[in-house]
């Protein structure tokens, strides 16, 4: 962590890679996120989820191994434990207390299931343990965490993710649609500033983390959307010029420069569809809420 947070901090322009946004506090301040009402994806990729559930069930078949990558609060596999014939569960997620935590609760809640979990980082190359590895895969990758990848790593990683699952498996992806820029923009800039504690919490990791010397009021939240590139780009902008230190290196702001620390694609149905069909897969079905917001699409190996 220590190197890749500081090559980000040292190059220009200064970036942090989102996955080091979810430490204990940034996941739980992340799951405040999902209950706000400008933040829109968890909500209706449910309601789409539970409205599809019996086409889900259908598709995925008897007896799967269900992978969800990035479990985090392993909320919204519940939804399909209900409906789906599902034997085995591996929760793969970074965050490793969080992630104990949650498979713990999901095991005591579900005596039938078998409950596996590996703590890891998935934008990485992972290997399936052994228990999981033979079985017929269904892939669960929710809550459009796709968008965190440039569209040309997005491919690259279904890519992997299309080799890890191996034939005859499928996977399950909520993707989030382009849309007017208020409702976008208004999904990272909420009311209560809990996204903008979430963004802040980064810099409090790597106090706590690598001893990064700053003042909180110094930076502010900043999320917009970046319509050339259909992406929310979210940063933490120093509000004057300043110099911090972590782990020996100096690292100088402007005033107004910022750390840009997520990017969130956003894409249209069939943008999607030729990226999961470039990956190697099949697009074998997509669910669409009334409004249009939120995409979720089966695809095949
Ligand atoms: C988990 C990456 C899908 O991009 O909407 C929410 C993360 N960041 N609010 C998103 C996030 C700020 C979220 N993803």
């Amino acid at each position: 962590m220590a190197e890749e947070v500081l090559a980000g901090l040292t190059s220009k322009p200064k970036y942090c890679s989102p996955k080091y946004l979810y430490d204990q506090k940034g996941s739980e301040l992340f799951e405040k996120i999902c209950e706000l009402p400008e933040y829109y994806p968890t909500r209706t990729e449910e309601a789409i989820l539970t409205d599809a559930m019996a086409e889900i069930a259908a598709l995925a078949g008897e007896d799967a191994t269900l992978v969800e990558f990035g479990s985090g609060a392993s909320r919204k596999v519940r939804l399909l434990l209900e409906s789906l014939s599902i034997k085995r569960y591996l929760g793969i997620d970074i965050s490793r207390e969080f992630l104990i935590e949650s498979t713990r609760r999901l095991a005591a809640d579900y005596p039938w299931l078998e409950v596996h979990a590996a703590c890891a980082d998935f934008t990485r190359n992972v290997a399936l343990p052994e228990a999981i590895e033979p079985k017929r895969l269904v892939g669960f990758f929710p809550g459009s965490s796709i968008g965190n990848f440039t569209p040309a790593a997005a491919e690259g990683f279904l890519n992997s993710l299309h080799r890890l699952l191996r034939p005859g498996s499928g996977l399950l992806i909520g993707v989030d649609l382009v849309k007017d820029h208020k409702t976008l923009e208004a999904a990272y800039n909420d009311e209560q500033g809990l996204t903008a504690e979430f963004n802040l919490n980064l810099l409090d990791r790597l106090k706590r983390e690598m001893g990064l010397a700053f003042h909180r009021e110094r930076f502010r939240h900043r999320a917009f959307f970046n319509a050339k590139k259909s992406r929310i780009e979210m940063h933490l902008e120093s509000r004057i010029a300043q110099v911090l230190q972590l782990n020996g290196h100096t690292i100088r702001f402007r005033e107004g420069e910022s750390i840009h620390t997520e990017n969130s694609y956003k894409y249209s149905v069939p943008g999607f569809q030729r990226l999961a069909v470039r990956a190697g897969f099949a697009s074998r079905k997509v669910w669409i809420d009334d409004q249009g917001l939120f995409s979720v699409h089966y695809l095949t190996t």
